[in-house]
């Protein structure tokens, strides 16, 4: 089974007898749109598959497939996929509205970075409810990594800077920023994560640092646009892509590192600790196509 098995397909290459003609590259269009890839995104990928066929010869169906392939996985190249955690410690910061998958996230990639032998710091800067820094204390003993914590309704960035003493105190190498998506207005989402910044500025100068936003694959569009604003709220360096298990709207992968100009570094595809993965735009664009 492969990582990207539970993603829906387009299916437009596996047809018999079919040719590359101007029927054949207008379905293709359609199935991206569909698949969520958005208008603008599908109409290049496709003038470009017309390109490269052109340019190389193609004349059977399966090689169009790879080189559609080649030219998803090129349009997905816009950035390090890895993420840059090259000083010790480094900060990720996960942000997000509500729902999307932060919290879970966390989890899972802070399992994994344990399983790497890092010393991982979770740190609950999501105080909004006191649910949230349960949820995520859930996750730190089932991936047997250390949680700093407070009280419901404490200031996210008093949190952040309890969890760089900590950091700094203990040896962390990894510290996982877990934020609130309830942050009714782009003004005091902005005003907060400064706030955040600052303190991670001053507690850690000049340790390496990762903002990722966290997507929901189901909302298709509707993401995009999120991730836009957040965007311009935050300065983002990757998204993470989840719920990408089921959904037909697995284009809309392709469309938000093309339009955002920010690479996707992980993706979800279940609710379980191994279901998450990082990205890597290749095999995506190998299961989606
Ligand atoms: N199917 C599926 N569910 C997911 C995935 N990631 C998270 N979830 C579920 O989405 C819901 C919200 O997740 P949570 O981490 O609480 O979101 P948060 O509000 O952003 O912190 C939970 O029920 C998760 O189990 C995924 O990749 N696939
Ligand atoms: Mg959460």
């Amino acid at each position: 089974m492969g990582f990207f098995d539970k993603l829906k397909k387009i299916n437009i290459f596996s047809g018999f007898g079919s040719e590359l003609d101007d029927d054949f590259y207008d379905e293709l269009e359609e199935s991206l749109i569909l698949a969520d890839a958005g208008m603008d995104t599908a109409l290049e990928l496709v003038a470009q598959l017309r390109r490269r066929v052109k340019e190389e010869g193609i004349k059977t169906l399966e090689e169009a497939r790879a080189c559609m392939v080649r030219v998803i996985a090129d349009a997905m190249s816009v950035g390090d996929a890895a993420l840059d955690l090259s000083t010790r410690p480094s900060v990720v910061l996960f942000i997000g509205v509500n729902g999307v998958g932060k919290t879970t996230t966390i989890g899972k990639i802070g399992h994994q970075l344990k399983e790497e032998r890092k010393k991982v710091l979770l740190c609950a800067a999501d105080t909004f409810r006191a649910a949230a820094a349960d949820q995520l204390t859930i996750w730190a003993e089932r991936a047997g990594v250390d949680i700093v914590k407070q009280h419901e309704g404490a200031d996210p960035a008093a949190v952040v800077f309890d969890a760089t003493a900590a950091a700094k105190a203990r040896g962390a190498d990894v510290v996982l920023v877990d934020t609130a998506g309830r942050l009714h207005n782009k003004q005091n989402l902005m005003n907060e994560l400064n706030k955040i910044s600052r303190v991670i500025d001053r507690e850690l100068p000049g340790c390496a640092r990762e903002t990722l936003l966290v997507l929901d694959a189901t909302t298709g569009q509707n993401g995009l646009i999120q991730a836009k604003q957040f965007q311009e709220a935050a300065g983002i360096t990757g998204i993470v892509l989840t719920k990408l298990d089921g959904t037909a709207k697995g284009g809309i992968a392709i469309a938000i590192a093309k339009e955002l100009g920010v690479p996707v570094k992980y993706a979800g595809v279940g609710e379980g600790v191994d279901d998450l993965r990082p990205f890597d735009a290749a095999e995506f664009a190998q299961a989606l196509i």
